[in-house]
Order: structure tokens, then C-alpha cells, then sequence
């Protein structure tokens, strides 16, 4: 296993809408992130990925460009990003910038220019069709509800949206929009930043032909426009032009793939990226959609994690995560923010830590920041719930109750409230009207009490991020499930070299009786997020509600 700085990093998540605000309108930006990077520094990060920070007219927060060489205004200016890398490379931590490149916002000038007529120079930067049997080019549902296709009244035909209809999908096809994106990735490069999470990664490539899906209505078409045919040689080609002149690293968003499709673009000889956010985890809960949600089973947590882990052992390398700025608070989905807040939050923190991969932490994690109690449509501000309730409720200030239950666990807004900071009006992120909610938890649950309290979430992350800095074997030994077949504890073995770590997980809120697998050294506690560690006994170990525990020894060759 080839050591690398990526391998050894650990990586925070701002999203910045909802970091910190300087100025008071109520929007995080650029001054707010650099005075509070020395709370960073203190817990112990060496990357920080940035959510898209470029000009965008904000339908999907950032995620829909309209200029990719400058600096959204309400975040700050180009200088003042300038001086954001300056101060972050003199604390070493690096820096990931966010490239959206799969679409853009309807506002960019390539899209103003190709709508205008059907012979404009751009107009095959997007993917035009006309309808079908005065119906739509094809029947693929969009990840946002509705159809993929929005019609064009000016040229008379559709225009493909994967996403929402304010963000057209670029063209791939065209050599001229590839050459286009490559010099924007140089640009970034050349300002000196550290690497790039590639959103929708694996979504480039689509279907020659764009065929209909087989059955009725609109279809989730996934399979015509993931992993696509030329997927791989774009990504070849991208690194070629852009990635291997310069010291950086890739993690490309990838929905919809298996380990065997994740090493096709991890793999070290193939020369594309260096990791994948896979999804498998993060759709346990989803019954016929995202909106259909089922009980969580631990056991099938533990199922897919395994199978990752053994999946890239050889010649790849995970990432690790739980909740990002499209997910569900992790302590809310995988834990109990209500009886176990704190053992919860750190069991699932070991968990992210102690697996092989690069640990991602999403802002607040560290604070164990909670789903946000929303109460009527008007608190949502994120365009997929716009989208849903459009689609599936007929009055949408009123949905179904189970469609708004749904929401309020699984969506994205639940992840973009404001970062708590401290106990005092709006959670101390801003001193005007936040854009979104405050999740009124903030009393509680905030990074002022948390600094202050020598046993909170944030000093376990410290102390987890110290360890994996201090001990290889959390890096880069081997991983071994070590009881497959248990359905409440995770059990594992780390080993490197002499070094051997035993990580046992209690996934739930039940106290437990556990039979150690035969052979476990567990004499020596590294970490444990219970004060009292009583230490096994005739091979079984009492486990409390979602206890942590990390052993170490020394292997006897
Ligand atoms: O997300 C792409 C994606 O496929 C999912 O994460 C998707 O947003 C989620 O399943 C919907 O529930 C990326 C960004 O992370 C997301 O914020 C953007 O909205 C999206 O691309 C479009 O750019
Ligand atoms: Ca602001």
C-alpha cells in the first residue's frame, strides 16, 4: 500500500451559505470561514473541502454556475478568497474546491447564448432533442421529480436537466465543452489550491441514442447516464489535461456504483481519481424512493461497509462518510439524538475513524448537530423539496403527512442550518436573519460548550483525529470483519505490521451482552466513549447503549 498524503488527511466540509456569517445579512461567506479557522485547526483537520463558492444565482445553492472564474458576491471576492488560501496553507490545511461541471445554471452565458437559436455556436454546449410523438425526447425522471426535459419556447426544443430545470446538462460530447472545462480546473490549480470534489462524477457520459426506459410514465433512468460508455476515457483525459501537472487530489461523487465500478475509477494504475463517495450506504433506510422511508438495520450497515472495505482493500482506497450537505444529520439517521446524543454521535465517529479510508467530516458533526425540527413548508429552502412537493402534493403548503414526515427525516435542509456556535441569538452565526432556520437545539448543542466541556463530541473528534495522526495502523493497516453475522455489534481488526486494533461498536441503543470472537486482544483500551471501561470477562464483553470501544496490542510473531 503506496502511503499519501490524502490517505493520511482528514477532511471538513464547509458548506458555506451556513458556516459563518461576517456581515450580518444572514449568509455565511469567505471572512466568516477565515476567523473561524483557528477552531478548525484546534480540532485538528488538515483539509478543508469547500461547497461551491462561484457566482451562481443560488436555485440549488451554488450548485448551478453562471461564472466559474469569480466568487459569488454574497461569500465575498476573488481577493478575498485569495487571502482564505493564504491563511489556511499557513495553518497546513489544504484546500478542496467543489467542481460542478456536469451542468450549469441557466444564467450562464453559454446557456443564454445557446437558447437563442437553434445555429448558435454554443447551442451543442447542452443537450438539445425535439419532442417525440408530440410528447417528450424520452421518459427519464429527473433526480429532482418531473422529466429530464424542459421545453424551450424560443427554438422549439427540450433541453436536458438531470437535476433541476435551472441547471442544463453540458454537452460531453463536445470536444470544445471538455477543453472549456479543463482550462477552468487550470485556473483553479494555478491559484495554488490542493484538489477538486467532482460533483456528480459519474454522470458525464450518457446513453448514445438517449433511449426510453422500459414501462410507463417517467422512469428513473440512472443506468443511461451513470458510468457511461465514454465515462472513463473523460476521465483519463481530464487528468491528462489538467490533474497530473499539479500535486493534487480527486474524490469524485459517484451514486450508483459497486466496489468493482468504484475501482475502475480508484484503481491506482488507471490514472482518473483517487476516491469515490460511494452511496450505498446512504440509501439503507429508502424503500421505492428516498421518500419512502424504512427502519434502519444496522446489520445491513455493517453488511456494506464490509463489503467496501474488502472491496478497495487491493488496489483502491475508500472514503468515509456519514452525512454531507445532501444528507440527514448522522447522529439523527444512525444513532438516537434524543436518549444517546453523545454516545451515539462518538460511536459513530470511531466508526468513521477507525475504517480504512479518509475520514470526511461534515460542519457541526463535531458538535453532534441534530436533524431540525421543521414545522411548515415555508422553512424549507432546498429546490429537491420545492421539486417533491410540487410533484406529489396537490396543496403544497399542506402535503400528506407522510410525504412532510419523510422530508423532515431525510431532507437535505435538514443539513443546512445554521453551524451552532455559541448560545446566543441565531446560534451565533450571524447578527442579522439567517437565510434558513436555526435549529432551535442551539441552547444545548453549539461549539462555545462544547470547547468548555472536556468530555463533549468535539473533544472525542479532537482526540480521534489525534490518534489516527499518531498511529499508522489507523491509516493504513489491513481491516478485517471479525463477526460478520452479529446484527448489533461491529467488530473489527486493524493490523499493521505489529500494531493490532480491535474496534467494537455497539450499533444500537441496546445494552448487550457480547461474545468476543475467539482471539480478540483486548487488553489495553485506546479509546472509549464510556467513562467507566470495564474490561472483557470470560471472553464477553457487557456493551452499553451504542458503546465504543478501541483496543491495542502488540501482535506476538
Ligand atoms: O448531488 C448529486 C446527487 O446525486 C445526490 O447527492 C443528490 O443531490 C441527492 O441524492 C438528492 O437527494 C450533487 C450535490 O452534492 C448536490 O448538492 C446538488 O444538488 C447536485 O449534485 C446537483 O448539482
Ligand atoms: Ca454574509
Amino acid at each position: 500500500m503506496k502511503k499519501a498524503w490524502w490517505k493520511e488527511a482528514v477532511i471538513y466540509q464547509i458548506y458555506p451559505r451556513s458556516f459563518m456569517d461576517s456581515n450580518g445579512d444572514g449568509i455565511g461567506d469567505i471572512p466568516g470561514i477565515i476567523s473561524r479557522l483557528d477552531y478548525l485547526k484546534e480540532l485538528g483537520v488538515t483539509v478543508i473541502w469547500l461547497s461551491p463558492i462561484y457566482r451562481s444565482p443560488n436555485d440549488d445553492n451554488g450548485y448551478d454556475i453562471s461564472d466559474y472564474y469569480d466568487i459569488m458576491p454574497e461569500f465575498g471576492t476573488m481577493d478575498e478568497f485569495k487571502l482564505l488560501l493564504t491563511e489556511m496553507h499557513r495553518r497546513g490545511i489544504r484546500l478542496l474546491m467543489d467542481l460542478v461541471v456536469n451542468h450549469t445554471s441557466v444564467q450562464h452565458p453559454w446557456f443564454q447564448e445557446a437558447r437563442k437559436s437553434r445555429n448558435n455556436p454554443y447551442r451543442d454546449y447542452y443537450i438539445w432533442r425535439d419532442g417525440k410523438n408530440g410528447g417528450l425526447p424520452n421518459n427519464w425522471e429527473s433526480i429532482f421529480s418531473g422529466s429530464v426535459w424542459e421545453y424551450d419556447q424560443n427554438t422549439e426544443q427540450y433541453y436536458m436537466h438531470l437535476f433541476a430545470r435551472s441547471q442544463p446538462d453540458l454537452n460531453w460530447e463536445n470536444p470544445a465543452v471538455r477543453q472549456k472545462i479543463y482550462e477552468i480546473i487550470r485556473f483553479w490549480l494555478d491559484l495554488g489550491i490542493d484538489g477538486f470534489r467532482m460533483d456528480t462524477a459519474n454522470m458525464y457520459s450518457k446513453m448514445p441514442g438517449l433511449p426510453d426506459v422500459p414501462g410507463e410514465g417517467l422512469q428513473p433512468a440512472s443506468i443511461y447516464y451513470q458510468n457511461g460508455p465514454r465515462i472513463h476515457e473523460f476521465m483519463r483525459e481530464m487528468n491528462r489535461e489538467a490533474f497530473r501537472h499539479y500535486n493534487v487530489i480527486t474524490v469524485g461523487e459517484t451514486s450508483n456504483v459497486t466496489p468493482e465500478i468504484a475501482l475502475q475509477y480508484v484503481g491506482e494504475s488507471r490514472g482518473e481519481l483517487n476516491m469515490v463517495f460511494q452511496f450505498e450506504h446512504m440509501g439503507l433506510d429508502f424503500g421505492k424512493d428516498k421518500w419512502d422511508i424504512q427502519k434502519y438495520e444496522p446489520k445491513k450497515l455493517k453488511q456494506v461497509l464490509t463489503k467496501w472495505q474488502n472491496g478497495l482493500a487491493g488496489d483502491g482506497w475508500n472514503s468515509q462518510y456519514l452525512n454531507n450537505h445532501d444528507q440527514p444529520r448522522q447522529v439523527s439517521r444512525f444513532g438516537d439524538d434524543k436518549n444517546y446524543h453523545y454516545e451515539s454521535a462518538t460511536m459513530l465517529a470511531t466508526l468513521l475513524h477507525t475504517l480504512k479510508g479518509t475520514p470526511f467530516i461534515y460542519q457541526g458533526e463535531e458538535l453532534g448537530m441534530t436533524n431540525c425540527p421543521f414545522n411548515t413548508v415555508e422553512e424549507f429552502r432546498d429546490v429537491e423539496i420545492f421539486n417533491v412537493l410540487k410533484e406529489r402534493a396537490s396543496d403544497r403548503k399542506n402535503p400528506p403527512a407522510e410525504l412532510m414526515d419523510a422530508i423532515c427525516k431525510i431532507g437535505r435542509d435538514n443539513a443546512r442550518t445554521p453551524m451552532q456556535w455559541a448560545d446566543k441569538e441565531n446560534a451565533g452565526f450571524t447578527t442579522g436573519t439567517p437565510w434558513i432556520k436555526v435549529n432551535p437545539n442551539y441552547h444545548a448543542i453549539n461549539a462555545q460548550t462544547e470547547l468548555e466541556n472536556p468530555n463533549s463530541v468535539f473533544r472525542y473528534y479532537q482526540k480521534l483525529i489525534r490518534l489516527r495522526k499518531e498511529n499508522p495502523v489507523m491509516v493504513y493497516g489491513s481491516f478485517t470483519d471479525l463477526d460478520p453475522e452479529q446484527k448489533s455489534v461491529y467488530c473489527y481488526r486493524r493490523e499493521l505490521e505489529e500494531q493490532i486494533l480491535t474496534v467494537v461498536l455497539n450499533l444500537t441503543g441496546e445494552e448487550l451482552l457480547y461474545s468476543l470472537p475467539n482471539g480478540v486482544c483486548c487488553k489495553d483500551i485506546l479509546l472509549g466513549n464510556y467513562p467507566e471501561n470495564i474490561l472483557p470477562a470470560d471472553g464477553k464483553l457487557l456493551l452499553r447503549p451504542y458503546q465504543a470501544l478501541v483496543f491495542i496490542c502488540q501482535a506476538v510473531k
